[in-house]
């Protein structure tokens, strides 16, 4: 984070630390005296650079010492630390459902305490190891620039994800069999089945009967799975975002040829919750003319439930013809990350759907569109087995295969979330939008746009930023 400070801020960094060795009196520096020229920040300021463990931390500094356990019952805290004693300083701690600004506002009001302000963090200077990225042995890496695009190399220099984290794949299901898939898998729930009844291609000219069920008779389901977690350094195949450890838990929503609907769906992500998903990646979505309030629902039990909900924004757009359709859902609805695509040169593409609720954009690949030089596709991982494209078109299958659509964008954000949550487990779905929205790279119009959101997704920095804005 140190190349992110100007030279301005990294002497008052400096002086800062000085002051805590006592070459200049702490005290001073906080109070009205200020000895350092430095001002000192208001609280919403300081609020900036408070890090996830310190962000229920109030420190006060008490008139009268006598006050403390009536000033700490002001806002019920559920710890007191005493810092200081000569001086009166304290740390409290404030209970998760309060408001830590409120809390503050409440305790200057008492006329008890001198000042209540939150606790930021400091760093050591001079200690930022330049990230070098990793490179993984699988073959086709050299693909893969959509890994390089995101910086999910840097990021693997932090971790590569841990195994405890379980990602739900809501989609057509997998290839469970898969190589470079087999050793993220856990069983499949087949809910298509469960809803719908059996999965069963038929062609009535040729008289093959072919039954999916149990697995992907699409092959966009193990395209999306292997995006997040197709194992990386085992030469073999591509390396996925996570594919160093997590788990994926394949939910089969979809037949063979991606159709499904919304009790399905609902069903889904219930059995996500049962199962102890940390992380739910959807590419699938309708327009909003389809949503449902069960649908609404049991995404926010899932948001309730501590469980971050990532979905692609769909393909109905044709910017190059001045078309932008409207987020489907469910990633339009509210506190479910919605994630448009962008090409390899770092433009939205083509077909990406834009609007308010788009929060990122992650590599989606060009080559839809006739009218625009889009770079492109992704690679991925596909079923080894012909799904329904051979029996209907005599497509056959090659275990990896290249694709593009917001489809392909979303589980490059959601294996990025699976990394964020194997080094800190206890974000909630706000803090990890939050995270991913605050360190995403601008393209296009500066700040927040309704093409690409806040931004290009960016996993070195989304991993390395300790800090949020998401307190209150
Ligand atoms: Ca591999
Ligand atoms: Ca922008």
């Amino acid at each position: 984070m140190l190349k992110d400070f100007t030279p301005k801020l990294s002497a008052a960094l400096a002086l800062a630390l000085l002051s805590a060795c006592g070459t200049v009196n702490l005290a001073g520096v906080v109070h009205n005296d200020n000895h350092s020229g430095i001002p000192v920040q208001d609280a919403r300021t300081v609020l900036q650079h408070v890090s996830i463990a310190n962000s229920r931390d109030v420190i006060i500094r008490l008139k009268n010492p006598a006050d403390l356990n009536r000033v700490s019952a002001l806002v019920q805290a559920s710890s007191v630390d005493q810092l200081s004693g000569s001086a009166g300083i304290y740390k409290l701690r404030i209970p998760d459902d309060r408001s830590l600004l409120q809390s503050m506002d409440v305790l200057k009001a008492s006329g008890q305490v001198e000042y209540a302000e939150p606790n930021p963090s400091f760093s050591l200077p001079g200690f930022q190891i330049q990230q070098t990225p990793v490179q993984p042995d699988d073959p086709r890496y050299g693909q893969q620039w959509n890994i390089k695009s995101s910086k999910v190399d840097l990021a693997w220099g932090l971790t590569t994800g841990n195994a405890g984290i379980t990602v739900a794949v809501i989609d057509s299901g997998v290839d469970p069999n898969h190589p470079d898939l087999v050793d993220h898998l856990l069983p499949l729930e087949d809910i298509y089945n469960e809803e719908k009844g059996s999965d069963i291609y038929r062609n009535a000219l040729t008289s093959d009967v072919i039954n999916f069920g149990g697995r992907d008779g699409n092959g966009h389901g193990t395209h999306v799975t292997g995006i997040i977690a197709a194992s990386m350094n085992n030469g073999i195949g591509v390396a996925g975002v996570a594919g160093g450890g997590i788990k994926i838990l394949p939910i089969k929503a979809t037949d063979y040829a991606g159709n499904t609907d919304a009790a399905t769906l609902t069903a889904a992500f219930q059995r996500a919750i049962d199962k102890n998903a940390k992380v739910i990646n959807i590419s699938i979505g309708g327009p909003a003319s389809k949503s449902t309030q069960a649908l609404v629902d049991v995404i926010r039990l899932a948001l309730q439930r501590n469980i971050p909900i990532v979905s692609a924004t769909g393909n109905e757009s044709d910017r190059s013809h001045g078309v932008v359709s409207p987020i489907t859902v469910p990633a339009a609805y509210s506190g479910v990350i919605g994630v448009g695509a962008h090409t390899e040169f770092d433009r939205v593409a083509s077909y990406s759907n834009g609007g308010a609720e788009i929060d990122i954009v992650a590599p989606g690949g060009g080559g839809r569109s006739a009218a625009l030089r889009e770079g492109q596709q992704i690679w991925s991982t596909w079923p080894t087995y012909n799904t329904f494209e051979f029996f209907a078109k005599r497509v056959t299958s090659t275990s990896y295969a290249s694709t593009s659509g917001t489809s392909m964008a979303c589980p490059h954000v959601t294996g990025v979330v699976a990394l964020m949550l194997s080094r800190e487990p206890n974000l909630t779905p706000a803090q990890i939008r939050s995270r991913l929205i605050t360190t995403a790279d601008d393209i296009g119009v500066p700040g927040f746009d309704e093409d690409s959101g806040y931004g290009k997704l960016n996993a070195y920095r989304a991993l390395k930023w300790t800090e949020h804005d998401a307190h209150d």
